[in-house]
């Protein structure tokens, strides 16, 4: 069993099947690197997820294997999306759960980015 908890990476994880265009997401940014999309039970006025293009499970794994260009690619790719959905001036927040423990349920790497309201100090 990996340290997190979280099993190899599978095919057909359901982001992995969004990112095919298998199952139907609202989708607010897509380039090279990550595709970014609404969370379908958002916790914000603003919740999207963005996501690389790489099969990968966990922010470990990203950071483990990753390229210098993905890892790039995609920190740029959820900034440059909080600012295109208007968050930057007032503010936003991103999280991401790495392994079971810390509550990650979707086994491909995510950065959760919220905003649209005050969100006030970070609980954990
Ligand atoms: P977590 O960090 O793995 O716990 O977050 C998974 C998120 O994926 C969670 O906020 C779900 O609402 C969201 N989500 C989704 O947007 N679309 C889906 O089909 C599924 C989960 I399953």
């Amino acid at each position: 069993m990996p340290v997190s908890g979280l099993p190899p990476y599978d095919e057909n994880n359901i982001f992995a099947r969004i990112l095919r265009g298998e199952i139907p997401s609202k989708r607010v940014h897509e380039d090279e690197w990550a595709v970014a999309f609404h969370d379908i039970a958002p916790q914000a006025p603003t919740h999207v997820l963005v996501i690389p293009r790489g099969a990968y499970v966990s922010l470990a794994d990203f950071a483990t294997r990753g390229s210098e260009a993905e890892v790039a690619g995609f920190w740029r790719a959820v900034a440059t999306v909080a600012k295109s959905l208007g968050l930057e001036d007032a503010g936003y927040r991103t999280l991401s759960n790495m392994g079971r423990a810390a509550g990650q349920e979707v086994p491909h790497f995510h950065v959760h980015l919220f905003g649209g309201r005050p969100l006030g100090p970070m609980l954990v």
